[in-house]
């Protein structure tokens, strides 16, 4: 029996409990299902759930219900990215520990998802900082290392000082820190890489595969892996006995270098001004461009700076004398870290030229009008045909790219290349939330890997966070010193961490097998889960956690502890949720805490409110209205469902669709109807702002129908509740279990029903609109019989007053009739 308010307190806690009890959402293998796995991407504990999470998981959440109740065995598993930097700055400035004060978040999120009715697997729930999944982490480091795929180099990388820790090329947004957005510096620094490049092609050409990504996402990851076409070839400099290399994409403008410029960090700058007048002027300019971001280098906008080495080097072509320069603009790690300067068509070496007074040489002529380089405003950077280039003159640039490159590869002066501009991943972190890199150094034997059986390299507890200067596990004397695997002489411990990408790069597999202590997971569990069917998720990530996932997948691939190329076959990139025209956020403080909106109306209302509000890849626009406005559509549905109870409670009774009145029949197919838009809507696009909307529709036409009619048909009745209870299932969770279970069945949860379907019959309307045209234009809408066929259509509207006023005087010569749509009549 319902009682006759909406009282969402009491029904919300009291299914939360059923579900938990019964493990309503546990997930086991289960071959005679098509199998589902739908994820969200996990949070960061940081304390409270804001309301871009509660969107992430409603939506989620709504995907996992709907699959599951039409027959998929679905995964929809949660939990927690929980290393990383704020649990580290608590314990620098509260005096807290990590460890605790990330549980403590942990709890607190826990019990606000739970909050919200989300169907997760619980059982499946994993922690990134807990020993039990960090010691895999550290299994499948020592993969990569094995695979040649982890190595230790150095080299110039960023450098955040606000953190204190090194940061990877991912990490560094328009030249600041990802986390805390001040401006990071270059350092020369020994650190361990990933590979990442080795799979660049790889990387991009698969992206093919993945239809179900955002273009936008794709697009931006094919641009942040950059392959770029192009040719390496060398100019002598004779004075020195050496070469400098050059890579460039437009071969085709050889003849017109008038210098060739290093990056300040090329080694043979040294040797270049060796014994020269101006070293010590060139010095102090390599050494002030070398503490410039990589922005103030290279934005277009930034002012190029340069210095001349007072070295020259041959043109391979031409055998001309070509200045060698240093300059700001070209970096040390792209290419070969040398360029050549061609200042007509390349605007970033004309402005160069220019501030420099060096040559300019026309070699590419537009094909529209004559160049002329002593009048030209600007560099061309456009195709054309070729001038003062000796051999290629006369030919379009592209053909003689082609001449050129062919003509280098046979003198043995160059060769064509394919260049990346993805870096390496920098993978590890001077800090000390985070897993241990699962390394030695000893005298003897090098570099030396923990053995498997040895995990976990476990993280010390009584750490020293005072002193933020020098990494903190370097300071604990007990972790350092250790033995050498190897030979068991002492041995200094790597203490470095790892970057928490590589954390969240692998937990989608994880959760497959989660309480697995041989192995990361299985071959035969995680199979039957991967790839991830739907992955949702903010678009923060396009390129960062989704790039190194999709390496993560390929590599496990290729170790084959997966047989998977891809992991996430679909991504749903959500919109914001913005308050008052901007992001909610803290700092904007705009804050609407999904605490109090559960604590006024409940978790349906939160629910119902996001999903309604916006499609899930728009930007929510919160609204204080809209909220309410949930909140009096749940209080309608439960006062029409609260109608009907009693005959509701007497259980189905059939009904003949033939003998339904004319306002029965229309009820009939509003309903049908709705699951049929509901379905479509769901399936198809995600679109559960205009699904809700339908539902919507649909309870109108109840209320419509009950004021309308005495009599009621329960056997109809019955159904279209029942209907309409399921369709809203997967949005309200809490308060459809109850309506279910005091009206349509007591023993049985609504989520463990199947999804409605339509019956085709009840599809077919009686009356239809007809559009009516002469000569294709609309002169009328008229509604008439569904049932007419072509001929009887046409003789129906030719019988029409208006149709007949509107032919006075006219020959028809033709009519064109299509059933339920339109009647054409073509006159003269
Ligand atoms: C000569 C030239 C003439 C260029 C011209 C362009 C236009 P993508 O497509 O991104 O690979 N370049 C090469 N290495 C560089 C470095 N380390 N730092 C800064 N710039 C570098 O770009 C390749 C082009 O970027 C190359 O082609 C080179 O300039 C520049 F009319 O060479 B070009
Ligand atoms: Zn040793």
């Amino acid at each position: 029996m319902l009682v006759d308010r909406y009282d969402p307190k009491s029904i919300e806690e009291k299914w939360q409990k059923f579900w938990e009890k019964s493990n309503a959402f546990d997930t086991v293998i289960n071959r005679q299902k098509p199998e589902y796995y739908v994820l969200e991407m996990f949070p960061y504990p940081s304390g409270n759930l804001h309301m871009g999470h509660v969107r992430n998981y409603s939506i989620g959440d709504v995907v996992a219900r709907f699959k599951s109740m039409q027959g998929y065995n679905v995964l929809h598993p949660m939990g927690w990215d929980a290393f990383g930097m704020p649990a580290e700055n608590a314990a620098i400035k509260h005096g807290i520990h990590p460890a605790k004060w990330t549980m403590e978040n942990i709890d607190n999120m826990r019990k606000q998802q739970k909050e919200l009715g989300l169907s997760y697997d619980w059982d499946r729930e994993v922690a990134t900082c807990k020993d039990d999944y960090y010691r895999w982490t550290q299994e499948l480091f020592l993969l990569f290392y094995k695979r040649g795929l982890a190595t230790r180099k150095k080299a110039a990388v960023n450098w955040c000082n606000e953190c204190n820790t090194v940061l990877a090329n991912e990490q560094v947004i328009d030249g600041c820190c990802w986390r805390c957005d001040s401006e990071v510096v270059k350092k020369d620094l020994e650190q361990w890489f990933f590979k990442i490049t080795d799979y660049a092609d790889r990387l991009l050409e698969d992206l093919k595969e993945l239809n179900g990504w955002p273009e936008r996402v794709r697009t931006m990851q094919e641009n942040w892996i950059g392959r770029s076409e192009g040719l390496e070839f060398a100019f002598d400099v004779p004075s020195i006995q050496d070469k400098i290399s050059v890579y460039t994409t437009r071969h085709d403008t050889v003849y017109g270098v008038s210098y060739v410029v290093l990056a300040p960090e090329h080694p043979l700058v040294e040797k270049l001004i060796a014994g020269k007048t101006q070293a010590n002027e060139v010095r102090t300019f390599v050494e002030r461009v070398k503490n410039q971001t990589e922005l103030q280098r290279t934005a277009s906008d930034m002012e190029k700076e340069g210095i001349f080495t007072g070295e020259y080097a041959v043109h391979p072509l031409t055998g001309q004398q070509i200045p060698i320069w240093v300059a700001n603009y070209v970096l040390f790690e792209y290419g070969t870290g040398a360029v050549m300067g061609v200042p007509a068509h390349d605007q970033r070496d004309w402005l160069f030229a220019t501030k420099y007074n060096l040559a300019k040489k026309l070699v590419i002529n537009s094909p529209a009008a004559d160049l002329d380089i002593a009048t030209m405003q600007a560099a061309y950077e456009e195709d054309g045909i070729m001038v003062n280039s000796d051999i290629c003159n006369g030919l379009s640039n592209e053909q003689g790219k082609k001449v050129i490159a062919d003509k280098m590869e046979e003198l043995s002066i160059g060769s064509k290349k394919v260049n990346y501009r993805l870096r390496d991943w920098l993978v590890s972190r001077q800090r000390y939330w985070g897993a241990p890199i699962p390394m030695v150094y000893c005298q003897d034997c090098g570099t030396v890997p923990v053995p498997s059986e040895q995990l976990p390299v476990l993280l010390p507890e009584n750490v020293n966070f005072a002193n933020v200067a020098v990494s903190p596990l370097a300071q604990v004397e007990d972790f350092v010193n250790c033995t050498c695997p190897t030979c068991g002489k002492p041995a200094r411990r790597e203490t470095d961490t790892m970057d928490t990408f590589i954390c969240s790069s692998w937990y989608y597999m994880r959760y497959t097998d989660p309480h697995n202590d041989k192995q990361p997971f299985a071959w035969d569990k995680v199979n039957y889960w991967m790839p991830v069917d739907q992955y949702i998720g903010g678009i923060e990530h396009a390129i960062l956690h989704l790039l190194y996932s999709r390496f993560f997948t390929k590599v496990l691939k290729d170790a084959g502890l997966v047989n998977v190329n891809e992991p996430f076959k679909n991504l749903l990139t959500q919109g914001m949720v913005i308050k008052d025209g901007a992001k909610m956020s803290k700092s904007k403080g705009n804050v609407v805490s999904p605490e109090e909106i559960i604590a006024k109306y409940g978790a349906d209302t939160a629910r119902l409110f996001i999903l309604f509000a916006a499609p899930p890849e728009r930007d929510l626009e919160w609204s204080e209205q809209g909220v309410d406005g949930s909140f009096r559509f749940i209080n309608r549905l439960w006062r029409i469902v609260e109608h009907y109870q009693a005959d509701l409670n007497k259980g189905q009774c059939s009904y003949n669709p033939e003998e339904l009145t004319a306002n029965e029949k229309k009820l009939r197919y509003k309903a049908h109807h709705t699951v049929k838009r509901v379905t479509d809507d769901i399936t198809l696009r995600f679109n559960f702002n205009t699904a809700i909307s339908a539902i919507m529709e649909l309870v109108n036409a109840l209320y419509l129908h009950k004021e309308q009619n005495e009599t009621i048909n329960a056997g109809l009745i019955h159904e279209v509740i029942s209907q309409l209870i399921r369709l809203l299932a997967p949005f309200i969770p809490h308060v459809t279990e109850e309506l279910w279970n005091g009206t349509i069945d007591s023993d049985s949860s609504v989520h463990k029903q199947n999804w409605p379907e339509y019956a085709e019959d009840a599809l077919e309307v009686s009356e239809v609109e007809i559009v009516i045209q002469f000569n294709g234009k609309l002169k009328e809408k008229i509604v008439m019989d569904a049932q007419l066929d072509a001929k009887q259509l046409e003789e129906a509207v030719l019988a029409l007053e208006k149709v007949r006023n509107l032919l006075a005087g006219k020959t028809i010569i033709k009519i064109i009739s299509v059933p339920k749509k339109l009647v054409n009549i073509v006159v003269k």
